[in-house]
């Protein structure tokens, strides 16, 4: 079988050359870009169901899950965006992506998107909260008001000059670890916020401390966590978007340095420069703790 040929001495499918004539079948008209990454995802997927001799068993298995992935939950959860965090795919190609647009060393570190993104989140003046609806008889209610956190900073470009009207896109999860979108019990955009920076790029607004919380393992991406003994949890961690013109848009998070799992996030997203240290706020009613960030955006 290691030469390539079966019993009879004829080529069989685990011969390279099989292979070969799969990428060679890609026609002359075929998208350019396509044409010269389909031979090298050819070559691995046959290298990958060779070298574990993947049965036809596995293989529809695998189907199954990608089919089930691809279903849209009730809770506009992206699955397959969440099996590739869980594979390490979705921070492998943010890495490379950055690296690739990066023009300077300064620049704020991204992290990957998530699955929980909502594009089209309400603007609100700098200095007001995205914590949308505290209600006493919310379960996660005194929980919030001790997380309760002001967050501000400037947008720089790589140069040190602050950048006026540049879009800071923030989201969290609640208390109880559930984006909105997640939440019956929450109103529609709870915990998200665009806000824009002054004249010296500075932005100001009130969220809460992050909460570590398990990404979502009640379907297909939480059952291969099982099944790899694996952990579903990721660090408090709060998102953002922060973009302004003439410059590369960012998004990315900011990890509490004081949670348990900043050193062992199931998506791999956690970089040092990202994670921070929240101060106890003095003075303030309206919060406990604070952080201040600058974010540092290359220039295109
Ligand atoms: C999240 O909240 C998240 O930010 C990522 C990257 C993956 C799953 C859940
Ligand atoms: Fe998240």
């Amino acid at each position: 079988i290691s030469n390539g040929l079966n019993g009879a001495g004829k080529k069989c499918q685990y011969d390279p050359t099989f292979t070969q004539k799969v990428i060679a079948a890609t026609g002359p008209n075929a998208n350019p870009r396509l044409a010269q990454i389909f031979p090298s995802l050819v070559r691995h997927l046959h290298d990958f169901a060779r070298e574990v001799n993947l049965t036809v068993g596995e293989w529809s298995a695998a189907v199954d899950f990608l089919n089930e992935c691809g279903q849209m939950s009730t809770d506009r959860r992206n699955e397959t965006q969440l099996l590739c965090d869980i594979l390490g795919l979705e921070s492998l190609v943010d890495e490379i992506t950055t690296k690739q647009l990066a023009t300077s060393t300064t620049q704020t570190p991204s992290a990957i998107l998530g699955p929980f993104y909502r594009s089209d989140a309400p603007f609100f003046p700098n200095g007001t909260s995205i914590v949308q609806d505290l209600s006493p008889s919310l379960p996660w209610y005194d929980q919030a008001l001790e997380d309760s956190a002001f967050l501000s900073g400037r947008v720089l470009s790589t140069d040190g000059e602050p950048i006026e009207n540049a879009v800071v896109d923030v989201w969290h999860t609640a208390p109880n670890g559930l984006y909105e979108q997640q939440d019956a019990e929450q109103p529609e955009m709870n915990f998200r916020g665009r806000f824009r920076t002054d004249q010296g790029g500075r932005y100001a607004l009130y969220a809460l401390r992050p909460v570590a919380y398990p990404i979502p393992d009640d379907g297909p991406a939480g059952r291969l966590l099982g099944l790899l003994d694996r952990h579903p949890n990721r660090p408090g961690h709060i998102h953002f978007i922060v973009s302004a013109e003439g410059h590369r848009t960012l998004t990315t998070q900011l990890y509490d340095s004081r949670d348990r799992w900043v050193g062992n996030d199931a998506v791999f997203a956690v970089k040092d420069e990202l994670v921070v240290r929240f101060e106890p706020r003095e003075g303030d009613g309206q919060a406990r703790w604070e952080l201040g960030y600058d974010f540092v955006l290359g220039r295109c």
